[in-house]
């Protein structure tokens, strides 16, 4: 097995850019020369930059690697999984595991690697957290397929933590963990065990290179049947499961597993055939592969029936002791630490009439200043003046503590604040 580890510090913002939470503002301005402190490396900031203070704390918390947490237990069972899965002939895993490659990646490996096109939505600034023009945060852990592939590993593993401007409510969190699988092939390693289909190609003759139908069969059972044992080894047999037709740039076909979690269907990895061209772009030849990306905290919400992914970062020892196990398949029956009655607060305000607002910077405010107090926040009505052209937005936030009781007070002054932010940073007019 190898190893690759690349150690990085807890994060501190440099003072330039540092805030207290009273004059946070989620669209400081960079100047020309000013620097951000993200993972312990310094990077120059830019007109792109958009991390804010919040997402930061939770750099270097590496809730995976962290002994007794539940992400770590369920990932330990992952790589127990496909060690024992797939081995060398001398018996030995075939998989190695990345655990620590750092967040930061270029936007050469989060994108352009995996084909995602210049003008893809994915690439936006309001789905991202950018440290400047060149870098982010990664957004998936598919970011460090191409190196690793150029480093010459056929069979990986790559866990990290993943950032994404994404929805608020109780399967999404900005920060997650995902887990990557990478396996490549040679034609032996395809066609080897079938006589019959030994003068197969692995590409079609003509044209520009295309995989073989062949090629696409025999991948596609191997990763449906791995990825589908995965699920019956972690939630049982009965476990109600589905496949659906995907679609991402860097695999094609490409399928997304779904699982019943709280009687919904919930999307619990993507996965597909990687493009020829991603093993080009990584100067990789005669060789075909699968990829997956699951991710960590829905896996571990189904296993241990957490009902709130804000959970996995509680530091409760009331929810941490329930874990405190050596062996990883132990069984839990997750109690919930506590369900208190939510508080729930409106706030409707006019964009203005120039605008550049966007949902994902006034999702940023409320989490930056409401933390993890914000269960849940959503768009509940939006009208435009019939006269006056204006646009207005009603959002209802779910205030909810996951460890006590809130007072409606304290929600109430965290709840003006947060008005008065998206008045000053966004410049719109609470109605
Ligand atoms: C991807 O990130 C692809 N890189 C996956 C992939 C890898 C496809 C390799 C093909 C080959 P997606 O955005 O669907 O895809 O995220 C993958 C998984 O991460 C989801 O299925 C889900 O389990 C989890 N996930 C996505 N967004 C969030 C979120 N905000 N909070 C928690 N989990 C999330
Ligand atoms: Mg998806």
């Amino acid at each position: 097995m190898v190893v690759v580890t690349r150690n990085f510090h807890l994060v501190k913002l440099i003072p330039s850019l540092s805030h207290t939470s009273r004059h946070f503002s989620v669209k400081s301005t960079y100047h020309p020369g000013d620097q951000i402190t993200v993972g312990g490396r310094q990077y120059p900031a830019d007109h792109m930059t958009n991390i804010t203070p919040h997402i930061l704390s939770h750099l270097g918390k590496n809730l995976h690697l962290q002994q007794y947490h539940p992400l770590c237990h369920i990932l330990d069972r992952i790589v127990k999984y496909m060690y024992s899965r797939y081995l060398t002939p001398r018996g030995n895993p075939l998989f190695s595991v990345h655990s620590q490659l750092h967040p930061v990646v270029t936007t050469q490996q989060n994108f352009d690697s995996l084909l995602i096109p210049k003008d893809h939505v994915s690439r936006k600034k309001s789905d991202n957290f950018y440290v400047n023009e060149e870098q982010l945060l990664r957004a998936h852990t598919s970011a460090h397929q191409c190196e690793l592939m150029r480093m010459g590993f056929d069979n990986f593993l790559v866990i990290g933590d993943v950032y994404r401007r994404d929805e608020i409510d109780s399967s999404h969190y900005p920060v997650f963990h995902q887990v990557e699988g990478v396996r490549l092939l040679t034609k032996s390693d395809v066609y080897g065990k079938q006589q019959d289909m030994k003068e197969y190609e692995l590409f079609t003759p003509e044209g520009p290179p295309t995989h073989h139908p062949h090629v696409i069969n025999i991948l596609k059972a191997d990763l449906k049947d791995c990825l589908q044992g995965l699920a019956t080894t972690l939630f049982g047999r009965d476990v109600e499961m589905r496949w659906v037709d995907a679609y991402f740039p860097f695999t094609h076909p490409s399928w997304e597993l779904e699982v019943k979690l709280n009687d919904q269907w919930t999307e619990m990895l993507g996965c597909g055939i990687i493009q020829h061209q991603v093993l080009l772009n990584a100067d990789v030849e005669e060789r075909v592969g699968w990829a997956f990306g699951l991710g960590l905290e829905r896996w571990a919400m189904k296993l241990y029936q957490i009902p709130d992914i804000r959970v996995f970062w509680s530091t409760d020892p009331g929810f941490l002791s329930q874990f405190a196990f050596d062996d990883p398949a132990t069984n839990v029956n997750f109690k919930v630490v506590s369900k208190h009655t939510p508080c729930i607060n409106d706030i409707s305000f006019w964009l203005p009439s120039v605008s550049s607002y966007e949902a994902a910077d006034f999702y940023d405010i409320v989490r930056s200043i409401g933390g993890n107090l914000v269960e849940q926040v959503y768009l509940v009505d939006q009208f435009t003046h019939p006269h006056t052209s204006r646009t207005s937005h009603c959002y209802r936030i779910v205030y909810r503590h996951m460890d006590r009781i809130l007072t409606q007070e304290e929600v109430n002054r965290v709840h003006s604040r947060i008005e008065q932010e998206t008045t000053t940073a966004l410049g719109v007019t609470i109605r």
